[in-house]
Order: C-alpha cells, then structure tokens, then sequence
C-alpha cells in the first residue's frame, strides 16, 4: 500500500532487492503508456528514492508485455486538447520534470531495463537513464508518424544525440519497429540479451556501480549530461570544478584509500579494479 512517504502503489510501484530499487510503469493493461497520473507519481517517486538508503541503483521497468508504450493518446493528448492552453502546458510539465529533469540527473545510477514495447514519448526516459540493457525480444518504434504527430517531448533530440541522423531520420520517417539487437547496435542501450537473463545481466551491472564512490559516479554522470551544451574551455573549467566538489562532498576517502592501495601498498591495480573500501 502506499504511505504518504511512499508516493507510488498505483500507476508506479517499486520493488526493493540487492540494494536496488526496480520501479515499474505500471499500467499493464494500457501497456503502460504514460497518463499525467503516472508522470506526476513517477516524479514524486523518483524524487523519494534520492534519499531512500534502501535504494543505491534505480531499475526502471514496466509490468506485464510492456516498457512503455510512449504517451497516454486519450488521457495526456486527446483529454486535454480541450481543456485550455494553461492545463496542456502544465501537463506537458509534468512529463518533462520527471523524464528530463528528475530521471535524467537522478541522484543515484540509473538502468532502463526493456522488457517490451517501446513507443513515441518512452524514447526520452529510455535515454535518461544513465545506462539501458534490452531484451532481444523488445520491440521498439518512433510511431508518432504512424498517427499524424511529429515525435515531441523531445524525442528527435535524444534520438540525435544517441542513434544519430541516418538511423534516427529513418525510424522518424517511416515509423517501422525494430528489436532489442538492432537498439544495441544502434547505440540507444548498451546490450540485448535473451529474455531470460535480462534481470541477472542488469543487477550485474547495478552491483558494479554500487562498488564506486555514489558521489563520484554521480558527478561524473552529471559532468556528461551537461557538457554537451558548453565550449571547450567552460567544460573545462566546469569539469575541475565539478572535479573538486566532488572530492569534497564525499570526503576523499575512497580516493586516497585507492591511491595508497595502489601506490604505497601495491594491492590495486585501479586499471583493473575497483578498489574495496571495506580492504584497508
Ligand atoms: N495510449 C493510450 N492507450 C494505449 C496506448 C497509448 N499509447 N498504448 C496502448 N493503449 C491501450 C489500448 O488502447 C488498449 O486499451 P483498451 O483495453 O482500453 O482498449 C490497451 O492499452 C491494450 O492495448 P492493445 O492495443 O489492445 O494491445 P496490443 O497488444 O494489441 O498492442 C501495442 C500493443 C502495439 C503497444 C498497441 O497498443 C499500440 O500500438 N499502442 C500505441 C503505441 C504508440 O504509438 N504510442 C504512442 C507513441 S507517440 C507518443 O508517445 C507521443
Ligand atoms: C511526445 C510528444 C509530446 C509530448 C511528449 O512524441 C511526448 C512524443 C507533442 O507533445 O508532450
């Protein structure tokens, strides 16, 4: 049930195993396609696992045949077009503060986990997450073309930053669907695997990242998503900058652990792994 300090139990629900938090669309009947119900308590949960210490790594993944099936066409398109320019642009705002503003510099490391369809809208919070392993089985497609809209929410500008012109035009422009291999090979996740290890293969990988400093990755992931905006010498002034809060807001301990680990006492090897804070 949900509590006042757990916004989700409807639309959105959340799983807590391994340190991870797996937060799940789910609308399943509606192939979870995205209302205004479901951004505002996708933000309001997202927001509460910043500071949920049960949560180190967020999964983000859907309930039943779908991931998403991109933006609800009668709740958020059709049953507000009626309803005033003020209630259509704050609802617009409501999806773009969680897909781009709270999932996309989320306080912990992110993993989209694809289990099934991919829709329209569901290509930004896709790529808001900092890393996104699909099943081979997940079926994916740029349809808003296929209903007479052109992609919005931001959808060509994450698809130009990620899969690039040829790839990105061609699924804009016809609208066809693709699967999991060709989404890795296109570079819109990092891997495709069979059905059946897609859970294993992604808390692998939230289980590496958890062994990081989670100041460090966040400021590294953060450094990323914003640099693409400046010149050379602001990024890298902002990179030193962000270089030294870092070091500040966790301390140092992890890094100076490392340095005499590898310096002093020869048992790290930090090309090859990650150093073990709990090893002194
Ligand atoms: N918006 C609103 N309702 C949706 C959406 C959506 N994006 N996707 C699915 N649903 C609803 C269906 O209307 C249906 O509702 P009902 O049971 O009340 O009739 C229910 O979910 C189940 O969907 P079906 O179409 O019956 O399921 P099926 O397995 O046959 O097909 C599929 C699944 C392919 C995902 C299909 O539902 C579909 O094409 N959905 C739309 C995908 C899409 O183009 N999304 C919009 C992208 S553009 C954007 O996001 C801006
Ligand atoms: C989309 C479109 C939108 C939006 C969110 O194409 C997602 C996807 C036209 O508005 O607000």
């Amino acid at each position: 049930m949900s509590t006042p300090n757990e916004p989700w139990g409807n639309t959105v629900d959340v799983e807590f195993e391994d340190d991870i938090a797996f937060v799940f669309f789910n609308r399943p009947e509606k192939k979870n396609c995205m209302s205004p119900a479901l951004n505002r308590e996708m933000y309001a949960t997202l927001h509460t696992l910043e500071l949920d210490e049960r949560c180190k790594v967020v999964v983000l993944t859907g309930r039943g045949e779908a991931w998403s099936a991109g933006m609800d066409l009668k709740e958020y398109f059709r049953e507000t077009d009626n309803k005033g320019d003020a209630f259509k642009m704050h609802t617009r705002d409501e999806s773009q503060a969680w897909q781009q503003i709270k999932l996309r510099f989320h306080a912990k490391p992110t993993i989209a986990m694809v289990n099934g369809w991919v829709f329209g809208g569901a290509f930004t919070p896709l790529t808001s997450c900092d890393l996104a392993i699909s099943s081979d089985d997940a079926t994916y497609g740029v349809s808003e073309v296929n209903w007479g809209i052109i992609p919005g929410g931001n959808v060509t500008k994450v698809l130009a930053d990620t899969i690039g012109q040829r790839n990105a035009l061609y699924y804009i422009m016809t609208g066809e669907t693709f699967q999991g291999p060709k989404a890795a090979q296109m570079g819109l996740v990092n891997e495709s695997v069979p059905a059946d290890q897609l859970k294993a293969r992604v808390v692998e990988l939230a289980k590496e990242l958890m062994k990081k400093d989670p100041v460090v990755l966040r400021s590294a992931k953060e450094v990323f998503k914003r640099i693409g905006a400046m010149d050379w010498d602001t990024a890298n002034d902002y990179i030193y900058a962000k270089s030294d809060g870092a070091i500040l807001r966790s301390g140092g301990e992890f890094r100076n652990g490392a340095m005499k680990a590898f310096l002093d006492d020869k048992k790290l090897k930090p090309g090859l792994d990650t150093y073990d804070k709990e090893d002194k």
